[in-house]
């Protein structure tokens, strides 16, 4: 049959599904389907890490290589500094760029070096919105709630009430900065309902919120002249004689040769791990998300929590092949839109958790109720045309601008036509451990943003993850810049990375991969 003809079951199955209330899992039924279906559930994909602060503990293969992975540069490498700055910010999505800002604003020297160009992140690519408590009927700790539900009871409590309490003046110190958030017609904030929530909470600036709030961050970088290094991929952290972080070693890119910064202070936000494509998945992240900071930090000595848990997306792109794994945002399921499967049938609550949803989508694509393109790939449909019914036309080139455009490419009307979708790898919901300003258990080593873990628990919540850099970015820099204030610049050695391979060598798995990554392995080799 024409791939084509299969969207007839979507629009002939309209009327009835409309009546249709599918109610959100209890935690007994959610805990037996994630336990089928979910990805983080495959034991063949996981093992245990050989050494090094999680020895033992088990991840998936891709992460386990990289963590247990050798540096790229040799021990005796020339360790003279050619910048030497009280804050050092290791990239430039929103966690970097919030944490420049604020420790810029503290009076410190801050240089910020990023892989790609300034802005370069998954946080330029988040599009449906933001969470922050401000309506009337909503409250910090309602957010506090919906987001441990959501993360299985696992976040950590103090990462989690900072970010829920400090939400609003992020909200307000984004307003001055001047993020345009959609609006109702009376003028106020207008929020939306994100999968997991009780309450609509979401700030959205259309399907680009993510492309607005860094515009904004990005000119206020520009205009406060912070020092930029870009197109340098962080290789190496340094350390003092007492374990203490003392800089970083950079590969620049354009002439592959190394820079040393010397830092009294550390920031890492190094963004994602999509780009490892964990157990084969298509990613929805940038093309620089390798997962760095894990794999620097974790040289250094620093534990990681919830590694054994990520983010796949409900909504990947499924088809056409061009934009496979690309986000199509839960705004859609949001307004209303279902998903359906190819006999025409809504199979879970379109805005129950991820990992439900996701799951779901996977059961029905293993149990022969999925729909398969003609290279092969399987997924189920999302109803976008049902908007336009819903809410009449114009809905989706309102709401969803973006998304219109980048079907348009590739000949596909979301309007008239539903959107194929499958699971995509879009978020690491653990990463580094982190106290609530972003301090990691190394002296003078901060973590923002999606590279600390324990926030979000073992599953987070759509819109949580902007909140979390803007909060997290900047108490790791107002902390960085204070602590820069009060100690010396430490030495410049490689001793933790000594030590490091002489227990790759003890386990024999000195060499095996070089970490970290800086590109995807299909990248032209750097
Ligand atoms: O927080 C996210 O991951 C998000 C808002 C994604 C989306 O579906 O738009």
């Amino acid at each position: 049959m024409d791939f084509h003809a299969l969207h007839d079951v979507v629009h002939t199955s309209r009327d009835a599904r409309c009546q249709q209330h599918l109610p959100r899992l209890s935690l007994a039924e959610r805990d037996a389907l994630i336990a089928r279906y979910h990805p983080d559930y495959r034991q063949s994909a996981y093992r245990p890490i050989a050494f090094g602060p999680n020895a033992g503990d088990r991840t998936v293969h891709e992460l386990a290589a990289m963590l247990e992975g050798d540096s790229r540069i040799a021990d005796d490498l020339s360790l003279t500094p050619t910048h030497t700055v009280d804050v050092l910010v290791v990239g430039g999505g929103g966690a970097g760029c919030a944490a420049a800002l604020h420790a810029h604003g503290q009076g410190a020297n801050v240089l910020l070096a990023t892989k790609l160009r300034l802005g370069d992140s998954n946080s330029v690519m988040a599009q449906g919105g933001m969470q922050i408590a401000v309506a009337p009927d909503d409250s910090p700790v309602q957010h506090f709630l919906d987001t441990l539900k959501g993360g299985h009871m696992q976040n950590d409590h103090r990462l989690l009430r900072t970010m829920v309490e400090e939400g609003p003046s992020i909200a307000r110190w984004l307003l001055e900065l001047g993020v345009l958030f959609d609006r109702d017609d009376d003028g106020n904030l207008h929020v939306k309902r994100g999968g997991g929530s009780t309450r609509a909470r979401l700030l959205t600036c259309s399907d680009y919120t993510g492309l607005e709030i860094m515009r904004v961050l990005k000119d206020e970088v520009l205009n406060q002249n912070i020092h930029l290094l870009e197109f340098a991929a962080a290789v190496e952290l340094l350390s003092d004689e007492h374990g203490a972080c003392s800089g970083a070693v950079f590969l620049d890119l354009d002439n592959k040769r190394h820079i040393v910064v010397a830092a009294r202070t550390v920031i890492l936000a190094t963004g994602g791990i999509g780009r490892l494509h964990i157990q084969g998945f298509p990613t929805s992240n940038h093309y620089g998300a390798t997962g760095d900071g894990l794999a620097l930090a974790y040289r250094m000595g620093v534990p990681l929590v919830h590694i054994d848990t990520f983010q796949y997306h409900p909504s990947g792109c499924a088809y056409p092949e061009q934009l496979v794994g690309q986000l199509v945002t839960e705004g859609i399921r949001s307004e209303g839109g279902h998903l359906v499967n190819a006999k025409g049938e809504r199979f879970v609550n379109e805005l129950d958790t991820r990992d439900v949803v996701a799951s779901s989508i996977i059961r029905e694509c293993e149990e022969g109720r999925g729909v398969r393109t003609v290279t092969g790939r399987v997924g189920v449909w999302l109803d976008t045309p049902g908007l336009e019914v819903k809410d009449g036309e114009g809905t989706l080139e309102k709401h969803f601008p973006a998304m219109v455009r980048q079907y348009a490419r590739y000949g596909v009307d979301i309007r008239t036509d539903p959107v194929l979708i499958y699971p995509t790898l879009h978020y690491q919901n653990g990463g580094v451990k982190v106290d609530a300003n972003g301090e990691t258990p190394v002296p003078r080593l901060f973590v923002a943003g999606e590279t600390s873990g324990g926030l979000h628990g073992r599953n987070r919540l759509m819109g949580n993850s902007l909140l979390d850099l803007m909060v997290f970015g900047k108490r790791s820099g107002i902390t960085a810049a204070a602590r820069a204030k009060t100690v010396q610049q430490g030495q410049l050695t490689l001793g933790h990375l000594c030590r490091f391979r002489d227990e790759a060598r003890k386990h024999k798995v000195a060499g095996q991969v070089v970490s970290p990554k800086v590109f995807p392995d299909y990248a032209e080799k750097t």
